[in-house]
């Protein structure tokens, strides 16, 4: 379909809307709120298009300022729960996401080698009925099995899935498992719910932050929160190994040994249980499982964690009583890229029932303002044939905890390149850059290498785009719709403030197409992205009209889950477990427990990542503006080790580990640990096709060994260890 969507139709549609005044000229955002809160405006008639970000996974409420079809600025939608009028840096960059010069705006055929980046443009019809054939090839003669399909969080995942599911494939790898799973499943496994801990209670004093670096992996509203309980006087303690941009707001940094934040929160739980300053009420009505934590606590006192994690017995003391005195006003934040070490879903299980013990429920953990879609409609589709063959990524037969959804991604790679327990033949990937995000990116090349068929749908040619035999170019996330975002009682939109540039077609528009050609037309029941999108709305009783016009729609109040309400958790026992059946009968440990992870031989350093403010993962180096602001990516080392070593600021040098080598400059800094490095991660591109980005860095997904955690299947990002010398 084309869209016609220009800016004029906007006001007429605004205007209408809202009945009131339309002005012909632009006022910035807060201005416009101003005149909104004195009832002077309509916010429709600010003369900017609300829509949503995309340039990460928070998804915060956009205003676009178009002129004459073209973005020129972006700012934050106050009405949005996300950005409350803010847009961090990626945010206010992402018009350079649409207008980057590598955008890749047709279709796209490998004519070369897979890896030599020779492509030729191609037409949809082309280029999709190619993508159908093989995969419907693949199908014949392997089984649909044999297609692999993944893709990261974005809004059109449910087509995806769709799509997937009904071509009758169980192979689904997701981010997941290289970024949250042992956070989720911990949850899960405590509380019957995946929903990580958010900083949101006004009386909030007490923040225990274990390497969740907010200000610099940014989600605007945490992020927001955290500096506004910092201004209230709210006392943070943040643990990571780097001085990070948070550790400089935090009233207190530890720079704890890397994996064994698990001692630490053992510790802290050892203290509360024995000196009795848990919750005691809270506990004995909400839990089950506190007699067999009570006794594996034992052996875990302060004294026993100080040399583990290089903090003083009397600090991990003190810090127990601090917190269990603030409580219910007290946090312990799970984190969010919890992919650290093997023991990772110990430190997680740690971490949630720290939280249940203090009793903070409803006070600093909540389930509300997530996204749900119980209240939209969608089209009619029939069930998904039934699918019975085994999942590649050892979910559930050898990660019986993992769901479904979230799986083990790293796994899946391996067992591509092993062809066990069969050999997969084709790979359908979406908004998605594995070729740089899971670890041991040679091994992921390798994984390419066993294909037939390799598809990428991506608005740039990412390192995997640069090994696929097809490219689809989707339209930017400014230039299309997309299914609608549910928060809370308001639903919000993505729609397209311009039109796609070149032939650069929607998620929906791409996946329908393709459900066509394969047989699958049941499942993608719209015309058109519009048509979607109102049936989406049919049974909320609002229009499409008027969610365009102001970005969201309001709905009738929906109940939420208030503080003063009786709890209830969906684990098998409908209490909070302290100990898990679930657990102990597939034979993992019932109760949090210490598993001592892996150490560094002399001569090596623990190796890690973790998010720099200006760029997103793997996939905007390439973003002019972000690229002018950001910091050449170094090695950093601590001083004091460096010149030890007789290593200078500056100096170029070559990065080894079990599986890899790179070469790097050093930043020499206090701002790290002796027997740490650290990478930005992002950078080192293998594709020649990212102009501005490819050349600068190295990649750290190079050195990353792969270990799992045996629990969560979450992959052990800082459990590589590498040496260091002059290059
Ligand atoms: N600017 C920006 N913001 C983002 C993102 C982005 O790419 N860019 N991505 C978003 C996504 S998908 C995610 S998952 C979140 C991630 O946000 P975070 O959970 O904060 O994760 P990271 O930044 O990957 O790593 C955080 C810190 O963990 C430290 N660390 C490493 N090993 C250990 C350890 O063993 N113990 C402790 N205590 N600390 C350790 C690292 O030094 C690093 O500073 O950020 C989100 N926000
Ligand atoms: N070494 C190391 N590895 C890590 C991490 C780390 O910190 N260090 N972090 C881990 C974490 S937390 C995560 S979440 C994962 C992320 O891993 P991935 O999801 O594989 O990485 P991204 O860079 O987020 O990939 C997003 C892709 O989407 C493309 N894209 C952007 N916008 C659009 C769009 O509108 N449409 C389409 N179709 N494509 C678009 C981008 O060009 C990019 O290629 O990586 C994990 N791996
Ligand atoms: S946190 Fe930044 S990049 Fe992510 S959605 Fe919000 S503004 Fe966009
Ligand atoms: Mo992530």
């Amino acid at each position: 379909m084309t869209i016609n969507f220009t800016r004029r139709d906007f006001l007429k549609v605004g205007g209408a809307a809202a009945g009131a005044l339309a002005l012909g000229h632009f006022i910035p955002p807060r201005v416009a709120e101003a005149a909104r809160l004195s009832g002077i405006l309509d916010a429709t008639d600010s003369g900017y298009i609300p829509s949503m970000c995309e340039m990460c996974v928070w998804r915060c409420g956009l205003l676009a300022k178009v002129e004459q079809g073209r973005v020129v600025k972006l700012e934050g939608n106050p009405d949005h729960p996300h950005s409350r009028g803010n847009l961090c840096p990626r945010g206010q960059s992402g018009l350079m996401n649409t207008y980057d010069p590598d955008r890749v705006l047709n279709p796209l055929i490998r004519v070369g080698k897979r890896g030599e980046g020779l492509f030729r443009k191609a037409s949809w019809e082309e280029a999709l009925d190619l993508v159908a054939q093989n995969m419907l090839d693949i199908k014949q003669k392997y089984g649909a099995e044999a297609m692999v399909f993944s893709s990261t969080h974005n809004l059109s995942q449910p087509l995806f899935e769709n799509l997937l599911y009904a071509f009758g494939s169980p192979n689904y790898g997701t981010q997941r498992s290289l970024c949250f799973n042992a956070m989720i499943v911990s949850n899960l496994m405590t509380y019957g719910m995946e929903e990580p801990a958010r900083i949101y209670d006004d009386n909030l004093s007490y923040i225990l932050l274990t390497g969740r670096n907010l200000f610099e992996a940014i989600s605007t509203s945490e992020t927001h929160d955290l500096s506004a309980a910092i201004d209230r006087g709210a006392k943070v303690v943040y643990l990571d190994p780097r001085f990070t941009k948070t550790a400089a707001k935090a009233s207190e940094w530890l720079p704890i040994k890397p994996g064994m934040d698990l001692a630490f929160h053992l510790a802290l739980l050892n203290v509360i249980v024995n000196e009795r300053l848990y919750n005691i009420p809270f506990v004995s009505l909400n839990t089950i499982g506190f007699d067999k934590l009570q006794v594996e606590l034992q052996p875990y006192t302060p004294a026993w964690a100080a040399p583990l994690t290089g903090i003083a017995a009397e600090t991990i003391t003190r810090i127990a009583r601090e917190f269990a005195a603030a409580a219910p006003h007290a946090l312990a934040h799970n984190g969010w890229r919890t992919s650290n070490f093997i023991n990772s879903f110990h430190t997680q299980r740690a971490i949630s029932i720290l939280n249940a013990l203090v009793g903070n429920w409803g006070v600093t953990l909540t389930g509300g303002g997530s996204e749900e879609s119980s209240t939209l409609g969608a089209p009619p589709q029939p069930p998904y044939p039934r699918i019975s063959a085994m999942r590649l990524d050892g979910v559930p037969w050898k990660y019986p905890v993992v769901p479904l959804k979230i799986g083990v991604f790293q796994e899946l790679r391996d067992n591509i390149v092993k062809g066990d327990p069969y050999q997969a033949h084709g790979w359908f990937i979406a908004r998605q850059n594995p070729a740089m995000s899971i670890s041991d990116r040679a091994r992921t090349l390798e994984a390419f290498g066993k294909m037939d068929f390799i598809v990428t749908m991506d608005i740039i040619l990412n390192d995997t785009s640069w090994f696929s035999d097809v490219v689809l170019p989707e339209a930017s996330y400014l230039e299309r719709y997309d299914p609608l975002v549910p928060i809370g009682d308001q639903v919000f939109i993505r729609q397209p403030v311009i039109e796609p540039q070149g032939e650069a077609k929607s998620a929906l528009w791409i996946y329908r197409q393709l459900g066509q050609r394969l047989g699958l037309g049941d499942f993608f029941q719209y015309i058109d992205e519009e048509d979607y999108l109102r049936q989406e709305l049919a049974p909320l009783g609002v229009s499409l009209e008027e969610v365009k016009a102001k970005g969201y729609a309001q709905l009738s109040e929906t109940p939420h889950a208030s503080e003063t309400s009786e709890p209830s958790w969906s684990t098998p026992s409908g209490k909070i477990e302290l100990y898990s059946d679930t657990l102990a009968k597939v034979g993992f440990p019932g109760v949090p427990t210490w598993e001592e992870p892996p150490q560094p031989a002399e001569g090596q350093f623990y190796l890690l990542t973790g998010k720099v403010a200006q760029q997103t993962q793997f996939g905007t180096q390439n973003n002019l503006l972000l690229h002018k602001y950001s910091d050449e990516p170094r090695l950093w080392m601590n001083a004091n080790k460096a010149a030890s070593l007789g290593l200078a600021d500056g100096d170029w040098v070559e990065v080894t580990s079990d599986i890899g080598k790179v070469n790097i400059r050093l930043l020499a800094t206090q701002a790290i640990r002796e027997d740490c490095v650290y990478l930005t991660p992002g950078y080192g591109h293998l594709s020649k096709g990212l102009t501005t980005a490819f050349g600068i860095g190295a990649s750290d997904s190079a050195l990353h060994v792969t270990y799992t955690d045996p629990i969560s299947g979450g992959q052990a990002l800082s459990q590589t260890f590498v040496t260091v010398k002059k290059a």
